[in-house]
């Protein structure tokens, strides 16, 4: 069972949706910036949730936010759901998941007007919160859609602002009554652009990705003593940001020591009292350290743990850590990734399987039932940046797989053997 998409709908779609919190990057390039249950946020989900509406779905806003769209369908069976996410880093790009939530919702369009007649419906969502940059940690909508995480826990996170994220739900609408855990799809597949380099360099088209590596964030707290710059003598400084700037240098001597794919980030930094001529007294900064083997993450999170504690210690500082989140490593549905690959190269496109070096809601709908991804290439590999880039051709070859992948779950019994 095969449908045509509407390439050109879909790019509207994205292209309409990227005005909503636009930002223009260092060489002009068009970006957003739709920080989770901000102004910008409510106002991307009101557009989609009207081209939602406008398509007739039925569609259920559950109490973190998240946002399910099915088809009517009269079977009542699962559906299978596409989604993603449409919250965005401060310097987002057009299609870190906006791509996946508007292709989910564009098979559906194109099914829906082709009169096809399916066995089981087809849905798709976004999940709030998927990038965990204003309340840690990422994924949570998702998390809480599966069960991870319990829904009064998730509302009582606070943002990087300060600000609470059941009473910013609230603020912004979008606080509704759908059940958390909510409804567990027969399967589902998340199309995303790759955000790394690697298909770009192989020049392959389609990822048919393997799963998601671990995740590891730490937010270390190092208070010493603010002091004056100019009098105070070196040996008598108990400076925070001396400290954390050895520990930048270990971090990137383990890193570089484990090798590919190890990474390792200092991402947010906040310094206090932040002024030229004082000694710093308190810093707060943000490790992601992450890697596709789960005993390698948790050596490299020891050590780096080890090596706070230490280069502290050296420079008089009390400390304290706090665990922002962490996933383990996650390997989606083998047969799906099978599906994937084969719907790939039945429209003639290069495909490679691959692990993704992002988070994604996928690896937590790989709780709850039978899940895969499709990748896309991004050009230079770049991400979170309003760089970020993916060719109009290889944003609807992705597209057109997802359709055909979905038609082809929808007719799927996983406890068939394949
Ligand atoms: O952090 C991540 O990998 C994702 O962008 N939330
Ligand atoms: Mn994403
Ligand atoms: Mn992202």
């Amino acid at each position: 069972m095969k449908v045509s998409i509407d390439g050109q709908r879909l790019l509207r779609r994205i292209d309409e949706l990227a005005t909503i919190g636009a930002i223009v990057g260092a060489s002009g390039e068009r970006g957003s910036a739709r920080l989770a249950l901000t102004d910008e946020d409510r106002l991307g989900r009101d557009l989609v949730v009207r081209w939602m509406n406008d398509l007739g779905l039925e569609v259920t806003i559950d109490g973190i936010g998240n946002v399910i769209a099915v088809m009517p369908h009269a079977s009542g069976h699962a559906p299978v759901m596409a989604g993603s996410h449409i919250d965005t880093v401060a310097t987002g790009g057009r299609f870190d998941g906006n791509l996946g939530v508007l292709a989910g919702l564009e098979v559906i369009e194109s099914v829906m007007a082709a009169g096809i007649d399916l066995e089981r419906p087809l849905a798709v969502g976004f999940f709030t919160d998927e990038e965990g940059a204003r309340f840690a940690p990422d994924m949570l909508g998702s998390l809480v859609y599966v069960g991870g995480m319990p829904l009064e826990q998730a509302l009582d996170i606070a943002a990087v602002d300060g600000a609470r994220l059941g009473d910013e739900l609230i603020a912004i609408g979008y606080q509704g009554g759908g059940p958390c855990p909510g409804l567990v799809p027969h399967a589902f597949v998340e199309l995303h652009i790759e955000q790394g380099p690697v298909l770009e360099a192989e020049g392959v088209r389609i990822g048919a990705v393997t799963g998601v590596q671990g995740i590891s964030w730490t937010r270390v707290n190092l208070v010493g003593q603010s002091n004056h710059a100019g009098t105070t003598p070196m040996s008598m400084r108990r400076d925070s940001a001396a400290a954390m700037f050895d520990i930048g240098v270990r971090l990137a001597e383990i890193v570089a020591e484990v090798g590919p794919p190890q990474v390792g980030t200092i991402g947010r930094i906040e310094v206090t009292p932040n002024l030229v001529n004082v000694v710093p007294s308190r810093v707060s900064f943000t490790i992601d350290v992450r890697h596709t083997d789960e005993m390698v993450l948790r050596s490299v999170e020891d050590r780096v743990h080890a090596i706070v504690r230490e280069i502290a210690d050296r420079h008089g500082l009390m400390v304290s850590t706090e665990t922002l989140a962490r996933f383990e490593p996650v390997a989606f549905d083998d047969r799906v990734v099978s599906i994937v690959e084969a719907t790939a190269r039945a429209h003639g496109l290069s495909v490679q399987r691959m692990p993704s070096g992002a988070g994604h809601d996928a690896q937590m709908l790989a709780r709850v039932c039978p899940t895969a991804m499709i990748f896309t290439p991004s050009v230079n590999g770049i991400s979170h940046n309003p760089a970020e880039f993916t060719s109009d051709d290889d944003l609807i070859a992705g597209t057109q797989v997802l359709a055909d992948v979905m038609l082809e779950l929808t007719e799927w019994n996983p406890k068939e053997r394949s």
